[in-house]
C-alpha cells in the first residue's frame, strides 16, 4: 500500500539547532529533549489538520485552485483521489514526525450519492486509516463530522429550521462518531460550522440553541454506549461562515455546556485565530477555559490582526506561543488533548516543501514557547508576584469573604475600616520586561 512517493526529495525532518541553515530541520523542536518532567514531544502533542493539509487547494474566493497536488493529479475518480490523498498525508505525518493527526469525514471518504452510501464509503476508508495508523504509529487526536461544505446544511445542521436535515446530520455524526472510536480517536469535536444565524428577522434563536443542546445531549450518549471514553470538544468561533455563530467564545460555551449539563463530558478546542475574530487575545481564551475546567484541546494557528477573517496561518510569535504553553503548562498540559495545526499555507506558496516549512515553524514556536513557559515557571516569574497581590485573602476578613464566612452587611462595615486603601502598583511594564528577559534566552 502506499508505494508512491508524494514528497520525493524530503526525508525525515531532524532537529538540527538554532544554527542550523537547512529550512527542512528543526531549530527548536527536540521531540526527545526533557523539559520539566516530559519529553518535548509529550508536552506539545502536535497533530496535523487533514483538510488544510491535503484537501485545500489554494482556491478562494477570487482565484482557482494553485496547490496542484500530485494525489489529485494522478488519480482518475474521486475514490482514487481519496486514497491517494491517504497515502501522501501519511507520508506527511512520518516524514514530519508527528504523533497525531485530525480529520473530518468528507476530508478522507467522498460523499456518496445516498448516506447509507457515504457511510460505506467512509468505513472503507476508515479501514486503510486504521492499517496506515498501525504502519506508521500515527494516532487520531479528534475525529469530527463536516456539516457546513454540503449546500442542505446553508441554514445550519444541528440548529437547522428543517427537522430533515437535523437527522441527516445526525446520521453524518453518528458515523463519524464511529469512525471516530474505531481509529482510537481521543477526541470528537464540534465545531458549529453554520450554526449560527444571519437574520434575526427569520431565525427562531431560543430554539435554535435548544435544539443544539438536544442533538449533542444525544449525540454524547450514543457515544458513550458504543464505548467511547475520548472527550467531546466545542470549538468556540464568534462569527463566520455565519455572522453570529451560537458558540462564540469559550465562557459563551461554558456557560451553555452548564445549562444543559454538558460540562463533565465537553472541553473546548481553542483556535487562536478564532479567538481573535472573538476579539479576545488567544491566552485569554486558554485562561479562561482553565479557570473554568473546560481546557481540552487547540487548533494552533494565528489570524492576520488587520483581516477581519479566519486566514489560518501557521503561528510564528513566540510571544503568543510562550504565553499559550505557560497556561498550558500551569493546568497541568494536555491529556486528551494537543497541538493540532489547523493551519494552511498561502495559496501562493506553491512548492511542495512549503507544507514542510509551514509546520516546522510552528512546532519550533511552539517548542520555543515551551522552554521559554517552562523557564517561567521554574523561576516563578509571574507566580509569586501573583500570590503576593492576592494575598489579603490568605488569611483574616479576606479569607473569610472568600468562604462565605461574611454576610454582606458584616463585608459593608469592614469597609468603613480600611480608609484610604488601593493605590498599590500592578507592575505591568516591570512584569513584561521580566517576561521579554525570559524570551530572548533561548
Ligand atoms: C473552521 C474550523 C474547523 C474546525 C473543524 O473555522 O476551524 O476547521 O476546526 O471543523
Ligand atoms: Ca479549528
Ligand atoms: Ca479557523
Amino acid at each position: 500500500m502506499g508505494t508512491k512517493e508524494y514528497f520525493p526529495g524530503i526525508g525525515k525532518i531532524k532537529f538540527e539547532g538554532a544554527e542550523s541553515d537547512n529550512p527542512l530541520s528543526f531549530k527548536f523542536y527536540d521531540p526527545e529533549k526533557i523539559i520539566g518532567k516530559k519529553k518535548m514531544k509529550d508536552h506539545l502533542r502536535f497533530a496535523v489538520a487533514y483538510w488544510h493539509s491535503f484537501c485545500a487547494d489554494g482556491t478562494d474566493p477570487f482565484g482557482a485552485a494553485t496547490h496542484l497536488h500530485p494525489w489529485v493529479a494522478d488519480a482518475k475518480n474521486p475514490i482514487e483521489v481519496a486514497e491517494h490523498r491517504m497515502d501522501a498525508a501519511f507520508e506527511f505525518f512520518s516524514k514530519l514526525g508527528v504523533e497525531f493527526y485530525a480529520f473530518h469525514d468528507r476530508d478522507m471518504a467522498p460523499e456518496g450519492e445516498t448516506p447509507v452510501e457515504s457511510e460505506k464509503i467512509l468505513q472503507t476508508f476508515v479501514a486503510r486509516a486504521k492499517d496506515k495508523q498501525q504502519e506508521t504509529g500515527v494516532k487520531l487526536l479528534w475525529g469530527t463530522a463536516n456539516l457546513f461544505t454540503h449546500p442542505r446544511f446553508m441554514n445550519g445542521a444541528a440548529t437547522n429550521p428543517e427537522f430533515g436535515v437535523v437527522a441527516l446530520a445526525a446520521n453524518q455524526v453518528k458515523a463519524a462518531i464511529d469512525a471516530t472510536i474505531e481509529l482510537g480517536g481521543l477526541g470528537y469535536t464540534f465545531w458549529g460550522g453554520r450554526e449560527g444565524y444571519m437574520s434575526i428577522l427569520n431565525t427562531d434563536l431560543k430554539r435554535e440553541k435548544e435544539h443544539l443542546a438536544r442533538f449533542l445531549i444525544s449525540a454524547r450518549d450514543y457515544a458513550r454506549k458504543q464505548g467511547f471514553k475520548g472527550a467531546f470538544y466545542i470549538e468556540p468561533k464568534p462569527c463566520e461562515p455565519t455572522k453570529h455563530q451560537y458558540d462564540r467564545d469559550v465562557e459563551t460555551v461554558a456557560g451553555f455546556l452548564h445549562m444543559y449539563g454538558l460540562d463533565q463530558d465537553f472541553k473546548v478546542n481553542i483556535e487562536a485565530n478564532h479567538a481573535e475574530l472573538a476579539g479576545h487575545d488567544f491566552v485569554h481564551e486558554l485562561e479562561t477555559a482553565a479557570a473554568l475546567g473546560i481546557f481540552g484541546s487547540v487548533d494552533a494557528n494565528r489570524g492576520e490582526p488587520r483581516n477581519g477573517w479566519d486566514t489560518d496561518q501557521f503561528p510564528h510569535s513566540y510571544y503568543e506561543t510562550a504565553l499559550a504553553m505557560y497556561t498550558v503548562l500551569k493546568v497541568g498540559g494536555f491529556t486528551t488533548g494537543g497541538l493540532n495545526f489547523d493551519a494552511k499555507i498561502r495559496r501562493n506558496s506553491t512548492d511542495p516543501a512549503d507544507l514542510f516549512i509551514g509546520h516546522i515553524g510552528g512546532m519550533d514556536a511552539f517548542a520555543a514557547g515551551l522552554e521559554i513557559a517552562q523557564r517561567l515557571i521554574e523561576k516563578a516569574v509571574f507566580s509569586s508576584f501573583i500570590k503576593e497581590r492576592y494575598s489579603s485573602f490568605d488569611s483574616g476578613d479576606g479569607a473569610r469573604f472568600e468562604k462565605g464566612d461574611l454576610s454582606f452587611e458584616v463585608l459593608a462595615s469592614l469597609g468603613t475600616e480600611y480608609g484610604t486603601i488601593g493605590i498599590r502598583s500592578a507592575k505591568q511594564e516591570l512584569l513584561e520586561n521580566l517576561f521579554n528577559q525570559q524570551l530572548l534566552r533561548l
